[in-house]
């Protein structure tokens, strides 16, 4: 088919550097940003595929994230703005790693084993961040979409989770919006307003709000939306790309792994701050107390914050719904055993990675997930919307129920249930704390988080650890847990595990106890016996301290 002979063509356009193998990871393709043009040529082919297959609008996000600038990569966005289902991401790997003279074999192979109807018509939708290298990739996409003969529409400069909406206000047929940024801050901002108006009045220095945009389309996209909140929020916007560089010394992981200030941001103690980070789906929050201490609010605490506010919301509205809590093993100890002892939620801890916490909160009727670096979103099952929906409509309720009813329906809108959203998200956190009356020392003060630690080792190959128990525990390599067990031991409140990120090439290293010293002292410890029986490359693991 003619089709075919255009890929040919197109694909000797963006050829394959000779014996590059690389993985469909937890977020997708992502590395050195020279090494993906011929990754992102074919993930327009394989968007173009799943949307034959799905007779849907598929979603391809140009985006290396949180990584450095001189990183890229790519995510393809499934029907309803969910990440793309596991067992295409085998596809996306075998196309990837497929040698020029064997791609339409491979793609072949695809549409024989899926069955795909080659004459069906295939919409996808395309967005990059503001890295240099993310415009002529994002071309790569569109080329190779083009080569199959789908159609595309390239939304330019978005972050991810925008793509995910619109993704899914195309596929619900504007259900869920209208597919158009402009429709996007016009819904958040509605919902935000309408939950504003059961604040009790703010002074402007309660509205304020410092952002820290990590140089990249965060920055951008919150300085749109400024326009829509009008009076509610007053933003400061910091790092915003037009000095700095994407990522460095600031945003949403630089503050959440080093427990520190981003550069280039100016604020007095007590001011309420955020970080977001380069593709905006992650946001923590921080401030600093008189004595100049740093204190961070991460995802774990938004969850508590979202998840008592919700529980709240139910019991006034007297609304039965079951709500949980999703986390991973990073969640801070003192996070968990509120949630599950004072708050009484249901926890669920899971894998890391996004698509993990995503498919475990969908068995709730509220699912709250938040991974403690600051990616997460509220799931509302159908049958909990549609009872929301009922009691605000409902003539026959009491006040408070009515009222409770409404903050809920508007909880609903403000949140991008799609993927984590650090623009939705802090929408929502401002809220909740305008309608609280709190401070965000009221909010850090919810309960104490233990001290903790974030290690990385270089191994030969990161494979030969595995792990069990959603990655608390290594079944190998032999001895590794027995020694971390005993390590655990000598330490008070604590707890640690390894596991090989999906990611970067390294073994990530996580340990908490009663103080930073021991939680300090049992980080190196164990990435002493990642290096010593994980095959450790380089030098051995220094000390902190
Ligand atoms: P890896 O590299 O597998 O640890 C990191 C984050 C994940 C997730 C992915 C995707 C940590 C410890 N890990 O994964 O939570 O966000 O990146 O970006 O933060
Ligand atoms: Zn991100």
């Amino acid at each position: 088919m003619a089709h075919f002979e255009e890929v040919c063509k197109q694909s000797d356009l963006h050829p394959k550097p000779a014996g590059l193998v690389l993985q469909y990871g937890t977020a997708g393709f992502r590395t050195s940003a020279n090494k993906l043009d011929h990754i992102m040529f074919r993930m327009g082919l394989l968007a173009t595929l799943r949307s034959k297959k799905t007779k849907a609008t598929i979603g391809v996000m140009v985006t290396a994230s949180h990584n450095p600038e001189e990183d890229n990569g790519v995510k393809l966005i499934d029907p309803l703005g969910e990440m793309l289902t596991s067992s295409w991401e085998d596809y996306a790997t075998q196309l990837a790693n497929t040698d020029q003279n064997e791609l339409v074999k491979t793609l072949k192979d695809i549409i024989e084993k899926e069955a795909i109807d080659m004459s069906q018509e295939a919409n996808v939708y395309v967005g990059k961040d503001t890295r240099s290298s993310s415009s002529s990739l994002s071309q790569a996409v569109l080329d190779g979409v083009k080569a199959l003969g789908g159609h595309s529409k390239d939304y330019g400069l978005v972050t991810t989770p925008q793509l995910h909406y619109m993704v899914c206000c195309q596929n619900t047929r504007g259900k869920y919006g209208e597919a158009t940024v402009e429709g996007y801050y016009r819904k958040l901002s509605q919902a935000f307003s309408q939950l504003a108006k059961n604040a009790s009045n703010r002074t402007d220095d309660q509205k304020h709000l410092s952002v820290d945009g990590a140089n990249g389309i965060g920055a951008i996209k919150v300085r749109e939306m400024e326009s829509h909140l009008k009076n509610h929020m007053q933003l400061s916007v910091f790092n915003d790309g037009s000095r700095g560089k994407l990522n460095h010394q600031c945003g949403a992981d630089f503050v959440k792994v080093q427990q520190t200030l981003p550069r280039g941001i100016k604020i007095n103690p007590g001011d309420r701050c955020c970080s977001f980070d380069g593709d905006a789906d992650r946001i923590v929050y921080y401030y600093t107390d008189s004595q100049g201490d740093f204190h961070l609010l991460d995802g774990d605490k938004i969850a508590t914050l979202i998840s008592t506010f919700l529980k709240e919301l139910l019991n006034e509205a007297g609304l039965d719904l079951k709500i949980a809590v999703v986390q991973t093993a990073y969640a801070n100890g003192s996070s968990t055993h509120y949630l599950e002892n004072t708050m009484k939620v249901i926890v669920k801890c899971t894998k890391t990675g996004v698509k993990h916490l995503h498919h475990a909160a969908q068995e709730f009727d509220i699912g709250v997930y938040f991974e403690a670096n600051g990616h997460g979103t509220v799931l509302f099952s159908d049958g909990a919307e549609e009872k929301i929906q009922q009691l605000a409509n409902d003539t026959n309720i009491n006040d408070e129920r009515k009222k409770a009813a409404f903050l809920l329906q508007n909880t609903i809108n403000i949140i991008n249930q799609t993927v984590g959203d650090a623009i939705s998200d802090m929408l929502l956190i401002e809220a909740i704390l305008a309608i609280k009356g709190m401070t965000v020392q009221q909010w850090d003060a919810i309960y104490s988080d233990l001290p903790n630690r974030q290690l990385k080792v270089k191994v030969s190959d990161r494979r030969v650890i595995d792990t069990t128990d959603s990655e608390r525990r290594a079944v190998t390599p032999a001895g590794l847990q027995e020694a971390i067990d005993d390590l655990v031991k000598k330490y008070e409140k604590a707890r640690s595990f390894v596991r090989p990120s999906g990611t970067e090439d390294v073994v990530r290293v996580y340990a908490e106890a009663d103080t930073q010293e021991s939680a300090d002292a049992l980080a190196h410890e164990v990435s002493l016996a990642v290096y010593g029986l994980a095959g450790g490359v380089g030098d051995e693991p220094k000390p902190l301290h």
